[in-house]
């Protein structure tokens, strides 16, 4: 893995005049897994059971997607656990220096699943085959109104038994409960060594970029879509993974 990868996240530790829209550009490729790791709790045990789930659910000759793949966490944990199984781990994202980091890390990955990288917005690729796909905390990226197509588009690609695992920051009714979480949540910021400046210039820029929603929206959706079942395995404040099965 390249030098970078160690880089301490303080893209918003000097005030900005201007704080802008949140975008995955090179500055934060560079400092991405100090950023996720200490923004997002309970990230490591997500990914670490994403490839739990994955040995669980993955059929031999299968296709298995990861939907924002970012620098490949989530890839390289599903590729560990499927070893062997001839199955392909498919990883799309649309930010390409997000992908050219990928590529590097995955080079020097010891997990010998075949993984093929895709540039481009998973609103608009093919899924086929699949017994996995895996969000880990992109759908709060999609515009809402493409998010009931592209969940439709992945039950349609998953085979019968197929697994989907969503992982999303999660807004609360009533606001006073949606506030006390995401209080808690700076509070772990806090205590991960952000200051207070650096939590609201980041609450700022990615505020109408990053659109969480309730846990109830994201369940009746799953159903509507027509997955048998579908319920949170994780949930740590605001954060919140979920396993859907078809
Ligand atoms: C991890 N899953 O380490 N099409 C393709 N990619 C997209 C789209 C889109 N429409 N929208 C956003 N992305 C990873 C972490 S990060 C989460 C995922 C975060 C990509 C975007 O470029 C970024 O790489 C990723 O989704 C979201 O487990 O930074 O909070």
């Amino acid at each position: 893995m390249g030098d970078s990868e160690s880089k301490r996240d303080n893209l918003f530790a000097n005030p900005l005049g201007a704080v802008s829209g949140f975008v995955f550009d090179q500055a934060v490729v560079d400092v991405f897994p100090d950023m996720i790791s200490r923004s997002v709790p309970g990230y490591e045990t997500i990914i670490a059971h994403t490839g739990e789930l994955a040995s669980r659910f993955v059929q031999p000759d299968t296709n298995c997607y990861d939907l924002g793949c970012s620098l490949g966490a989530s890839t390289m944990a599903i590729g560990h656990s499927i070893e062997g199984r001839n199955a392909n781990v498919v990883a799309v994202d649309n930010s390409t220096a997000m992908l050219e980091k990928c590529k590097v890390i995955l080079a020097s990955d010891s997990a010998t699943s075949a993984v093929k990288l895709v540039n481009g917005d998973i609103c608009d690729i093919d899924i086929h085959n699949a017994s996995l796909v895996v969000m880990n905390f992109t759908l709060q990226f999609v515009p809402v109104e493409k998010r009931p197509g592209l969940l439709k588009t992945i039950y349609q690609g998953l085979n019968p038994g197929g697994c989907l695992i969503i992982s999303e920051k999660l807004s609360f009714e009533p606001e006073s409960l949606n506030k006390l979480l995401s209080d808690l949540h700076h509070d772990f910021k806090r205590g991960q060594g952000y200051s207070d400046l650096e939590i609201s210039q980041k609450r700022d820029s990615i505020e109408n970029v990053l659109v969480p929603e309730t846990l109830d929206t994201h369940i009746q959706r799953l159903r509507a879509c027509g997955f048998k079942s579908a319920s949170p395995w994780f949930q740590c404040f605001n954060f919140c993974s979920l396993v859907a099965i078809k």
